[in-house]
């Protein structure tokens, strides 16, 4: 009879499958004859991982033991069962995204066992609990070229995450080269945080972005943000945007973090948030929003378009709700589902469908809960990015060098980990939950070393908390299975931050 893994140390998985047992039995052997067959492009992935942790390129013909990789529709999406044992490993995904998570599982089992590869004899069957399981990249305030936004996706699709959002404009600057819009890149998009270089994505590079993380069964999720975090499209397009409105709190923001304030007409490079404004009510704006929405819509081939919303102080009720109302039904007549922050929730004639995206506290403070409910009340769902959780741009501690601590102070892994996607919004029924999102936002962040500083190891309990289910998951095994992928992600060469609470092998 299989026994269960409790009698002995939790095997190395993150996320933590649905199910998992030890076999207890002997293990599978990893060595040079060795094959790989099944499914063509799950054996050109397995090879790939497998030489890049063991060093070993496995063949492909089939003969004998090896690893039988094949797609068995069927089962839930993006579910899976992988079954090892000495005589063999076996893999089947209910459909290709399924298998491609079973296969970053199995490449999780793999051991060095005194002078073996090793994969151990387990029988694990998996399924996601959320369909959308985000991670979100700033490219605004600081610009990451695409061979970096490459690298992120690599790392969060090894972690099972199926969407990147890419928050593609702001203040700071605007990323996305559109057609009907070329002055945006040529005007908006050399300035960033700090006055650090910016950059933008041609049409090319965007694809490139997409067509990496389709075969890795990610989705790209592009996000314009209006009517606020519209100071660089002001630069584009002077007559679109109102005069920067400056609150107490931006100047002290400013002071505290050494940050310039907003000029009018001038690239700004500080991290004070929400003083600029998209001008509503005049046909001109309406006819900005239209042409970058149906662009952009016409370059992605995913169902969503994410039209920000967050943090428009200055602007008057009344025109965010009209905008917001107007804006979101652009999106869908350019044929995708709207996406919007939390704060649309307010806006009472949102299309109807439009998806919220909570960013309020795990506990919410204010309305914040209300706002995101009404998402769900008018047939949209909500993606949950408690910010005192699972925004990866948070210090992880008081002497972390970099990020910001306004989420409740910093974020250790520990509060990364324990929070229940279903406790946040009170009222919200589980089938109004979309999933789970991490963002990273860039404000103190600048290069790739920064991006594994800031969500490494925290991205990993993000992503469970995206795609395990509530009974697989415990603080104490985490730390342990966590601590099982050191060496994974040394061969993945990712520089991240060992922090005390994981016994780091
Ligand atoms: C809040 S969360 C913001 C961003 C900042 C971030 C910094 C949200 C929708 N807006 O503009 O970059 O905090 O943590």
């Amino acid at each position: 009879m299989p026994m269960t893994v409790d009698s002995r140390e939790p095997l190395p998985l993150v996320p933590a499958p649905t199910v998992a047992r030890h076999l207890g039995a002997p293990g599978f052997t990893l060595n040079g004859r060795v094959a790989v067959t099944g499914d063509e492009a799950a054996v050109e992935t397995v090879r790939g991982f497998l030489a890049a942790r063991t060093g070993l390129l496995l063949g492909t013909a089939a003969e004998g033991v090896g690893i039988e990789l094949r797609i068995e529709p069927g089962g839930a999406p993006e579910s899976y069962t992988l079954i090892s044992d000495a005589g063999g490993v076996a893999v089947a995904g209910a459909d290709a995204a399924g298998l491609f998570y079973g296969i970053h599982t199995l490449i999780q089992l793999v051991r060095r066992d005194r002078d073996k590869w090793l994969i151990p004899a387990v029988r694990i069957e998996d399924a996601p609990r959320f369909a959308y399981r985000g991670v979100m990249l700033d490219v605004a305030r600081h610009f990451f070229p695409v061979e970096t936004v490459c690298a992120y996706i690599d790392r969060a699709a090894a972690l099972k995450f199926n969407h990147l959002h890419l928050h593609l404009s702001d203040d700071q600057g605007w990323r996305i080269d559109l057609p009907s819009r070329p002055e945006l890149t040529r005007r908006a998009a050399s300035s960033s945080v700090g006055g650090d270089p910016g950059g933008f994505y041609s049409a090319e590079d965007y694809a490139r972005i997409i067509a990496h993380a389709a075969a890795r069964h990610m989705t790209v999720v592009p996000e314009i943000d209006m009517p606020g975090h519209t100071h660089a499209a002001g630069i584009a397009y002077p007559d679109l945007v109102e005069t920067p409105v400056l609150t107490d709190q931006m100047r002290a923001d400013a002071a505290a973090f050494a940050s310039p304030l907003p000029a009018e007409g001038v690239p700004y490079t500080g991290i004070v948030v929400g003083f600029s404004s998209l001008r509503i009510g005049d046909p001109a704006t309406d006819d900005f929003v239209a042409d970058v929405v149906t662009d952009l819509a016409a370059m992605t081939p995913g169902p969503y378009l994410h039209i920000g919303g967050d943090e428009a102080l200055g602007t008057d009720a009344a025109d965010y709700a009209a905008f917001l109302a107007q804006a979101t039904r652009a999106v869908a007549a350019a044929g995708k589902t709207p996406i919007a922050w939390h704060e649309a929730g307010a806006a009472p004639s949102l299309h109807p469908g439009t998806i919220g995206q909570y960013w309020g506290f795990v506990s919410p403070t204010g309305d914040m809960d209300a706002k995101t409910r009404a998402f769900a009340e008018r047939g949209g769902r909500v993606i949950l990015s408690p910010a005192d959780a699972v925004y990866l741009d948070m210090k992880d501690a008081e002497d972390c060098p970099l990020g910001l601590t306004w989420a409740n102070g910093p974020t250790s892994l520990h509060r990364s980990y324990a929070w229940e996607p279903g406790s946040v919004i009170p009222g919200l029924p589980e089938e109004a939950i979309l999933g789970v999102e991490a963002p990273l936002w860039t404000e103190t962040i600048a290069t790739a070393a920064d991006i594994d500083r800031m969500a490494f190891p925290r991205i990993a309990a993000a992503a469970e908390a995206a795609w395990s289910a509530p009974h697989a998951r415990d603080w104490d095994l985490f730390r342990v299975r966590l601590g099982g992928l050191t060496a994974l992600w040394d061969a993945y060469g990712i520089g991240f931050h060992r922090s005390d609470d994981v016994d780091w092998r």
